[in-house]
């Protein structure tokens, strides 16, 4: 059988925006390949140049719809604009969304936009360092924009919106009576707001109930230089899309310029570190603990000994030191 091609000599080819090579590049990430950690060292050595824009909200309320009519007007000024989308139900791979209105086919055949689906099973807790390097791979590639979608349900998916440089909640009318991120949780992680389906006629009370909202907990957060906006949006006519990109642009200028923007970047970087470390604990913990595992549960099923003895059991002289 031939030799699968080595990430090494993927490199040059994901770099020249190759989609084949960025594509198996995102797949060994996800796959916490080690043979690709040389390759995936030399994309974050170079990237750093693109807008990272975390898109969060509840489920059903546009974000899809949202990411592809943004795209879609990104893309009119010739930027490249890379969408991961940590949501298997988001309808990426074809079809169409909103009628006629978007047509998705013109966002997948389009070079200048590359679509990756995360997998939210099997990544096992390695979603954010695999969503993450797959950002990586776009940005050193000189995708201008990369977009990642996570649905605002859920600490690890909430996680990686966060660790974009611009996150934009969603929130839309005709999903209950209250604002949802406010349920959710998620209304304070805002840089910007948006109020989706704006076309709708019950729109409006949305976007006053989400701005009373904010008035009301303005005197609790400390601004610290950014106010985060509301803008509403209609991806079935188009309306607040203009406003949208102003205010990521603004925003993207604020991160890259103030002190505040500067302490944000040195979170993400640590965010990123600490999931890694985690995910490489875990590996190395279950490869080192297979064995015990087994017979200690057992035990513990048996009820012979309790959880904490067999947790205990299962950590005592574990050796945590690299294996690959
Ligand atoms: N009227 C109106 N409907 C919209 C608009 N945007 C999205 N929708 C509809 O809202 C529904 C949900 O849209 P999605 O974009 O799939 O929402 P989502 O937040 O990505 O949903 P999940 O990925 O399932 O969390 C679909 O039926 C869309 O057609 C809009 O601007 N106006
Ligand atoms: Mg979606």
């Amino acid at each position: 059988m031939a030799q699968p091609v080595s990430s090494d000599s993927l490199l040059p080819r994901a770099l020249a925006s190759d989609n084949a090579a960025m594509a198996r590049l995102m797949s060994r990430a996800e796959a916490s390949s080690s043979e690709c950690r040389q390759a995936m060292a030399q994309l974050y050595a170079k990237a750093g140049r693109a807008h990272v824009i975390g898109i969060t909200g509840v489920p059903g309320s546009g974000k899809s719809t949202l990411v592809s009519t943004l795209t879609l007007k990104l893309r009119a000024s010739g930027k490249r604009v890379g969408i991961i989308a940590v949501d298997p139900s988001s309808p990426y791979s074809g079809g169409s969304i909103m009628g006629d209105r978007i047509r998705m086919s013109e966002l997948v055949n389009d070079e200048g936009v590359f679509i990756r689906s995360m997998a939210t099973r099997g990544a096992q807790g390695g979603m954010a360092r695999a969503s993450l390097e797959a950002v990586d791979v776009l940005d050193a590639a000189g995708f201008e924009y990369v977009i990642i979608e996570t649905v605002g349900v859920g600490q690890a998916e909430v996680e990686i919106a966060r660790a974009a440089h611009t996150v934009v909640v969603v929130s839309a009318p005709g999903l209950g009576d209250d604002i949802q991120a406010i349920k959710a949780g998620i209304l304070e992680i805002a840089d910007i707001h948006v109020v989706s389906k704006c076309d709708r006629s019950d729109a409006n009370r949305t976007i006053g109930d989400l701005k009373n909202m904010l008035t009301m907990g303005m005197s609790l957060v400390p601004g610290g230089g950014w106010n985060a906006p509301v803008v509403p949006t209609s991806s079935a006519n188009g309306e607040g899309f203009e406003k949208l990109i102003e205010c990521l642009d603004r925003h993207g200028h604020y991160i890259r310029t103030t002190d505040a923007g500067r302490q944000r970047v040195r979170r993400i970087a640590e965010f990123r570190m600490l999931k890694t470390a985690e995910d490489l604990l875990h590996q190395r913990f279950l490869a080192a603990r297979q064995s015990t595992l087994a017979n200690v549960s057992e035990q513990l099923a048996q009820r012979l000994i309790s959880p904490y003895q067999a947790a205990e059991r299962l950590l005592d002289g574990v050796n945590l030191e690299k294996t690959s």
